[in-house]
């Protein structure tokens, strides 16, 4: 086999054309990736890491780290770095470290400043939690609405926005400014956001995930305004007929009629895509929104302004921010959130391979799931003069089903308690609670906590709390049964362990 030659970093920086070669690194590896970058539909922004490491862009932009992608890269080797020996080749590798740290922020410099309460999880992208004070709020303060970022946030100009509008039978695409939208008659939702990984530390700790670790916080609501999306479609197309698309009729000829649509893709100006099924944005009682406001206000950055689709009752990762286009399809969006992510799999597939994700469901609506906010785990709390513990948290369920009962319990299980709810919005929309309920109960501790004593568990209680929705969906008791490998859907009874005085 040939020996590759060994080039220092300061080699590799000035390497950043056409005319020199673009070089980058890669762990230890030399790559020429000029003919790369004129190939590769995405090249342009790996010229971004030109004559440096790709490796701190390629944890941003982690999606490119398949297999595949390395393999491409590697065919491009023209050498490696050669380990920094001198004080001076050290000191060149700190320098080119900082460099690479500041590109990287460079791609960041449109985030916004963010609230110091949101509790953050991971900066670059940013994924913050809400604070578990703020979480007892009914609606949640957009400052401290949880934020799931996969990219940095994009630089949207308000005055040229558009959003693309287009379907299989549009005579033709269509573009919609902020104002023709603002036109439609706005409607406001009260709507919770769940992301699929909330509570994903919950399961982490019975066995490991891949992820970011949320606790209860992955979980907001918002009152959104904005235009109904059936009302976007129907200014797009006026002749096209929500109520008549996806039928297995197939000798209907109408051209207005597409049998085939089943889909809606929504896509974000920085990349990252989504889709829902058309039965859902079709049906006007789905309220699905292209949201222009939240909480009564312009939509901040990191909610996507100037837009963003709001689904009800699914899981957050379909509700696209900065939305820039919506697009009606026989399939589902190619995106690799879509495909490749947001899916559950049987609790033994530890590595889902392509064949498992291509036969999984896309995550839609969400199960049932519930938390206690109050006690903090691992706090020393009083009981009552009455031997009671005050439990507070909020449970929700998904497709707009309400939430009928959440039981808590002081003693880990074995005695319940039915608490008090305290829904975001009016119980008078049936099929239509797209937001969560706050419970609050006083729950017995006295008994639990002297037979803890008794243990010399040192007063040690398990606070438990699971909920139930109208559809009589309850939450499963232990994590074990619905473990899955990107901890998704976590929604087993949720445990605090507190010690209890008297
Ligand atoms: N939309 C775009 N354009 N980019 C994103 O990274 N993240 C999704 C969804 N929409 C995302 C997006 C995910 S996974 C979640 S949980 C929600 O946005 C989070 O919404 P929030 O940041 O407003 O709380
Ligand atoms: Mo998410």
């Amino acid at each position: 086999a040939t020996v590759l030659p060994t080039y220092t970093r300061a080699e590799v920086a000035t390497h950043t054309t056409p005319e020199t070669g673009i070089w980058v690194t890669c762990g230890s590896g030399v790559y020429d990736i000029t003919n790369f970058v004129e190939i590769h539909p995405g090249g342009s922004r790996i010229l971004q890491a030109a004559g440096r490491s790709i490796d701190p862009f390629w944890a941003v932009f982690a999606i490119h780290q398949s297999p595949e992608t390395r393999q491409l890269l590697e065919t491009y080797r023209i050498g490696h770095l050669a380990p920094a020996r001198t004080p001076e080749e050290k000191a060149a590798n700190a320098a080119a470290d900082a460099r690479d740290k500041e590109a990287l922020q460079g791609l960041f410099a449109n985030d916004p400043k963010r609230d110091p309460r949101l509790v953050t999880l991971a900066a670059c992208p940013c994924n913050a939690e809400t604070p578990p004070a703020e979480l007892t709020a009914s609606i949640t303060p957009t400052p401290v609405f949880f934020v799931r970022n996969h990219l940095p946030v994009p630089a949207v100009d308000v005055e040229t926005y558009r959003l693309r509008v287009d379907g299989p039978t549009f005579p033709q695409e269509v573009e919609l400014s902020l104002a023709d939208l603002r036109a439609l008659p706005k409607h406001t939702v009260t709507v919770t956001l769940q992301c699929a990984g909330n509570r994903r530390k919950d399961m982490h700790e019975v066995k490991a995930t891949k992820g970011l670790q949320w606790t209860a916080g992955g979980i907001s609501t918002a009152t959104w305004s904005g235009a109904l999306l059936t009302d976007v479609l129907r200014a797009a197309h006026p002749g096209f007929d929500l109520d008549n698309q996806g039928s297995a009729d197939d000798d209907d000829d109408d051209e207005n009629n597409n049998n085939n649509i089943a889909h809606v893709h929504f896509r974000g100006v920085e990349g990252y895509g989504a889709s829902i099924p058309f039965h859902k944005a079709a049906s006007p009682a789905g309220e699905v929104l292209v949201a222009y406001e939240m909480n009564g206000e312009p939509l901040p950055p990191d909610h996507g302004a100037p837009l963003r689709a709001v689904v009800p009752g699914h899981v957050a990762a379909r509700s696209v921010k900065w939305l820039e286009s919506v697009v009606l399809s026989d399939e589902e969006s190619e995106s690799h959130w879509q495909r490749r992510d947001y899916k559950g799999f049987c609790p033994s597939t530890e590595m889902p391979t392509e064949e498992d994700y291509d036969s999984a469901t896309s995550i839609q609506e969400l199960p049932i799931n519930s938390a206690v906010l109050s006690p903090r785990p691992d706090s020393t709390v009083e009981a009552g003069p009455d031997g009671k513990l005050a439990v507070l948290g909020y449970a929700v369920s998904g497709g707009g089903r309400a939430v009928l009962r959440v039981d808590v319990s002081a003693d880990g299980g074995r005695s319940w308690v039915a608490a008090d709810l305290k829904p975001a919005a009016p119980r008078a929309r049936p099929g239509r609670q797209w937001a969560w309920t706050h419970f609050e109960a006083r729950v017995p501790v006295a008994a639990a906590a002297a037979a803890a004593a008794a243990r010399k568990d040192g007063q040690v209680v398990e606070v438990v709390c699971k909920a139930v929705d109208e559809a009589y969906n309850s939450q499963p008791e232990r994590v074990e049964g619905i473990w899955n490998m990107r901890g998704v859907l976590s929604n087993a009874w949720h445990r605090v362990k507190v010690t209890v005085t008297q």
